[in-house]
């Protein structure tokens, strides 16, 4: 007999963006499990229109709640969450119940092969028809918080989640994939729904697997300014912090002086930590919003990252690509218009995928967010400009150098003596480290240098100790 596997408590969601649910299963068994990762955001599961050209897009448009998507069916996607629950990754759910899909060409079927009559908002594998939906007009008034709720959002037939119908339809497909494993959803367009209509829908949820309640992170786009404020989501579960990703981009890209870091959070009027998902990019704002980094300026990518999953600041969610050069390129497909399975250098990077979860960097800050977890934050110093250095309790020591020249200083550390591996710039190997050695002495401080040629940043904590 096996001896049960334990379930590690990670932290760090990873959007695996369109990948397939084969492929998110081994990579919970081959990396994200070993990593440390909290669990996983899939691509939204549930039938959707079939789109020419095949954009990633096509996924927010539901034609039923049949779970089949390019991602895989509803066998694969209850292996999936088995078989990542034993690697102790939780499968967090993209859902999409605001709307069903936009008016369609005739003819248009789903990915299961459902067909509706979009122009007369008649999906009869759900089933739903025109009474179950507001009347059409269109979302074009943010500081109204009926137009942006009650209207169509890009032409997307919007659902009434005040009808019990609607709201049991709903229901059931949450449950349903409760059932199938899901730990948590994204609740997509939240915004664009009623806080008072999603409480009645969260609250008739089942205990996920694990025996608690679903982690759910509600989509609210909320940089202020507009009728709908994130307050109202928050009494419901988590909700998006949108202003971390330009916060962070700015002061990762020399706008802003990292000096400034030393009270990030509520203090640079963001929401409560323990109400925030923060991210610096997700899968849209990657290619609609020139404000934030992503993947195609790596350095400094990397450091905003970094400092997301080092700092203790709400509940990181580190994205995943596949490269792009125009915003509705869909994911690396095969002919037939099936998603490529994700293929492995020798190095462990991805050969056809961007797999940002795999940079040494980012993994090994994961691995830092988990050793330092229930500490906070102590000993900021900064140069009094764009240099800056912290501790996590004693448990891990972070710096960060977005100056022009090199950081060369003497630190205090908090940590134990010993030595140390930096995780940005390498792993700890047996005993030795494939990147940088950090020396810290019996007094806690260490010579710390940070340099252009590297990472820009430097992180060691007592997982990293040789
Ligand atoms: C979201 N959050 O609230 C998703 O994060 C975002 O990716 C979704 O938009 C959006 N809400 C609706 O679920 C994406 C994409 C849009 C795309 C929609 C629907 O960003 O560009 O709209 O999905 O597929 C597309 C066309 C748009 C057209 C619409 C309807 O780009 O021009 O509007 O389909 O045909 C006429
Ligand atoms: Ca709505």
């Amino acid at each position: 007999l096996l001896a049960p596997r334990a379930i590690v408590a990670g932290v760090g969601i990873v959007h695996l963006f369109e990948w397939r649910f084969d492929d998110i299963a081994k990579e919970c068994e081959n990396f994200l499990g070993p990593k440390g990762f909290d669990g996983i955001q899939v691509s939204p599961v549930a039938e959707c229109a079939v789109i020419n050209g095949r954009p990633w897009w096509e996924r927010y448009q539901p034609f039923s709640y049949k779970v089949i998507s390019r991602s895989g069916d509803e066998n694969g996607f209850k292996d999936m969450c088995d078989r990542c629950r034993k690697a102790g990754v939780k499968i967090y759910v993209d859902t999409v119940f605001n709307h069903m899909s936009a008016t369609q060409p005739g003819g248009t079927i789903g990915t299961g092969g459902s067909s509706a009559d979009t122009g007369s908002k008649y999906y009869p594998a759900v089933s739903y028809s025109n009474e179950n939906f507001h009347s059409t007009c269109s979302v074009n008034n943010y500081n109204d918080a009926s137009n942006v709720r009650n209207c169509e959002l890009v032409g997307l037939h919007d659902l009434d989640q005040s009808q019990e119908y609607v709201r049991g339809k709903i229901v059931d497909h949450l449950n349903h994939l409760i059932d199938l494993g899901a730990e948590g959803f994204r609740v997509d367009a939240a915004k664009h729904m009623w806080p008072s209509d999603l409480q009645v829908i969260y609250s008739r949820l089942k205990n996920t697997q694990s025996g608690s309640r679903p982690f759910i992170y509600q989509e609210d786009i909320d940089y202020g300014g507009e009728a709908v404020h994130h307050e109202e989501y928050m009494p419901l579960g988590h909700v998006t912090e949108f202003k971390n990703g330009r916060e962070l981009s700015r002061c990762f890209r020399g706008q802003n002086p990292i000096k400034w870091l030393v009270n990030y959070g509520t203090g640079w009027g963001m929401m409560p930590s323990d109400s925030a998902l923060v991210f610096i990019d997700n899968h849209d704002t990657q290619r609609s919003d020139g404000s934030v980094l992503n993947y195609k300026t790596p350095r400094n990518y990397k450091m905003a990252v970094a400092f997301m999953l080092g700092w203790g600041y709400g509940t990181p969610k580190v994205m995943s690509s596949y490269y792009f050069d125009s915003s509705d390129q869909g994911p690396p497909a095969n002919g037939d218009g099936s998603l490529q399975n994700v293929n492995f250098n020798s190095d462990g990077s991805c050969s056809n995928r961007v797999c940002e979860h795999r940079w040494t960097a980012i993994s090994g800050m994961i691995g830092f967010a988990n050793a330092v977890q229930g500490t906070s934050t102590s000993n900021f110093w900064s140069n009094g400009n764009n240099q800056i250095t912290f501790c996590r309790g004693n448990k891990g020591f972070l710096a960060f150098n977005v100056e022009n020249y090199d950081m060369n200083v003497s630190s205090q550390t908090c940590l134990p003596a010993g030595t140390y591996c930096d995780v940005a710039s390498g792993v700890k190997n047996g005993n030795s480290c494939t990147g940088k050695t950090v020396t810290v002495n019996n007094d806690g401080t260490a010579q710390i240098s940070v340099t252009g040629g590297g990472e820009g940043f430097l992180a060691i904590h007592v997982n990293s100790k040789l």
